[in-house]
């Protein structure tokens, strides 16, 4: 896979995030998406933030995952700069109200720039959705997203036959 061009892009606002972002990696590992991971930050790294959303379509990303906690503008500021779709991970700082700093600043954004919003720490979610966004054209990845639904029905359906012994 390493050298297949990334088709998703998994930014996060600091290496501190990683602990909660590798989930979405490891989801894009498992279905087999070449993708690339960095730290992007709204505040420290902004002419960075600005070059990464900018250049991420011609580069061949198809859709970014964007994750950050606290005051957490990665993901919106991200979506304001490029036409991709872009799946917003609060993560739940050290320093964070609950998390819910993190989930009210990325989730309420004014109408016109959507951010697809998962669960506080959602990345394996938001890895999830973006599989499924290139699961939309590549058949090959959607199979796999159908083996892995079918996985989850299994595992479920397996509990409910033991409860009847
Ligand atoms: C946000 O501030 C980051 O996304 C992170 O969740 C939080 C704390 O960052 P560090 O101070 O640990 O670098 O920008």
């Amino acid at each position: 896979m390493a050298e297949t061009k990334p088709l998703v892009g998994i930014i996060m606002g600091s290496d501190s995030d990683l602990n909660v972002m590798q989930a979405a990696a490891d989801m894009l590992t498992q279905f087999q998406i070449a993708f690339e991971l960095t730290i992007v930050s709204a505040h420290r790294t902004p002419q960075w933030m600005f070059d990464y959303a900018t250049s991420a379509k011609s580069r061949g990303l198809k859709v970014i995952v964007a994750g950050a906690g606290g005051a957490a503008h990665l993901p919106g500021m991200v979506a304001s700069l490029t036409t991709l779709p872009v799946i917003g991970v609060p993560v739940k700082s050290s320093n964070s109200i609950d998390g819910w700093d993190s989930v009210l600043s990325i989730l309420q954004m004014p109408g016109g720039v959507p951010v697809a919003t998962v669960a506080l720490n959602g990345a394996k979610n938001a890895g999830i959705l973006a599989a499924q966004i290139i699961g939309s054209f590549d058949e090959e990845v959607s199979k796999r997203i159908a083996d892995y639904k079918q996985s989850l029905s299994d595992e479920v359906m397996k509990k409910v036959e033991k409860m009847k012994t």
